[in-house]
């Protein structure tokens, strides 16, 4: 899965992105270029090191995530306006929008909640574009002779979508049938995007931003002290707890924010376990488990028997997997088994 983090200029994005990517060789570097810069990072997660601990198998597998550092969104930082800066962004499914929560290396003042305004009147304008370019090229085709039934529909549902954007209201608070959905997904629509946001606060509080932001945003909001953060995870163990308590952290938003952007995009882990390997696999929420054995091999999808399943929860309960089975806390599910967060499954098949 990619994460795009988006935000004003001095936000702290390139240092969100190297905590969350755990990159300290250049705590603090400028955006050079045009484009995102992508680097993955492996998704730790407590559950997958404890069946780690107790299958201690030949390969070790966490899931992986690659974050985009994008250039400020600010129109001088970029040549070709912000849609081009934005461009990579459509084809991601998930945003982080960093918010400043300090006073910028300029001196000005923080506006967590107006810098968020901006943000996403810079999506919707950025969309706006978008739709208006598509519905010229539509209105050029008109006069075609093959202007059909399809394109008369898209016309007709962009003519609203854009007079939607024109008042100032984003995609995704504008009502659309799975039909609609579909037929404007290739446009990547910035409003539409479920996005988290993440409050960077310098060395006052955040707290108190978080929770005014919660409610007028609509979203998840996360708040963490990046740079602080990026130091302070270069000392020792020792250090770390000393600078921890005096910077008033109380824990690593590391963790936390990978978890909550899992959730923003819909997706869900499940594991499989075994003497060779343990591995953690990322689904959508919502995948049934004939397509997530798919996800392993399509050999498995296609010969699937069924699915042994033992959630994380009755794992622990029983101290593993036999014990699991003893006490009857062992499923066996059929394809169309929605699959659950922290499931530990073994598909059966046979090709
Ligand atoms: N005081 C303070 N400074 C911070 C914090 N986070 C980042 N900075 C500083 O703010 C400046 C910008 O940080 P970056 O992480 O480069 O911000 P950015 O959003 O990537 O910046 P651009 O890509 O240039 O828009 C750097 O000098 C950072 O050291 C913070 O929490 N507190
Ligand atoms: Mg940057």
């Amino acid at each position: 899965m990619k994460i795009g983090i988006l935000g004003l200029p001095t936000s702290g994005k390139t240092t969100l992105f190297n905590l969350l990517t755990e990159f300290y060789d250049e705590p603090d570097h400028a955006h050079g270029g045009n484009k995102p810069v992508m680097r993955s990072v492996k998704v730790v997660d407590p559950r997958l090191e404890r069946l780690r601990d107790d299958y201690e198998p030949q390969k070790y597998t966490p899931a992986s995530l690659q974050f985009l550092d994008f250039p400020a969104m600010s129109s001088e930082s970029s040549r070709g306006g912000l849609e081009d800066l934005l461009a990579p962004a459509r084809e991601l499914e998930t945003l982080i929008v960093v918010l400043r929560d300090f006073d910028s290396p300029g001196g000005a003042e923080s506006d967590p909640q107006g810098d968020l305004a901006e943000v996403l009147g810079e999506f919707i304008i950025a969309d706006l574009v978008v739709v208006e370019k598509r519905l010229e090229k539509l209105e050029e085709r008109s006069r075609k002779p093959n202007f059909d039934d399809d394109d008369r529909r898209e016309q007709a549902l962009l003519g609203e979508i854009s007079g939607h954007l024109e008042s100032e209201k984003p995609v995704s608070s504008f009502p659309l049938d799975d039909i609609q959905r579909k037929a404007i997904s290739g446009f990547g629509f910035l409003s539409l995007k479920p996005y988290l946001a993440v409050i960077n606060s310098g060395e006052g509080g955040g707290n108190a931003v978080e929770a005014e932001l919660s409610s007028v945003a609509g979203t998840e909001v996360l708040s963490c002290k990046a740079l602080n953060e990026l130091e302070i995870l270069q000392l020792s163990p020792e250090d770390q707890a000393i600078f921890l308590e005096e910077y008033g952290i109380q824990s690593f938003s590391r963790e936390p924010i990978i978890a909550a952007a899992y959730q923003t995009a819909g997706r869900i882990s499940f594991f499989t376990a075994g003497e060779k390997e343990v591995r953690a696999w990322t689904i959508r929420d919502g995948t049934v488990a004939v397509d997530a054995a798919g996800e392993i091999h399509t050999d498995i999808a296609r010969g699937f028997i069924r699915a042994e399943v033992v959630s994380y929860e009755d794992y622990i309960e029983n101290d593993g997997i036999k014990g699991a089975k003893e006490k009857g806390q062992f499923r066996l599910e059929g394809k169309t088994y929605v699959m659950a967060d922290g499931d530990i499954v073994e598909f059966r098949f046979s090709v």
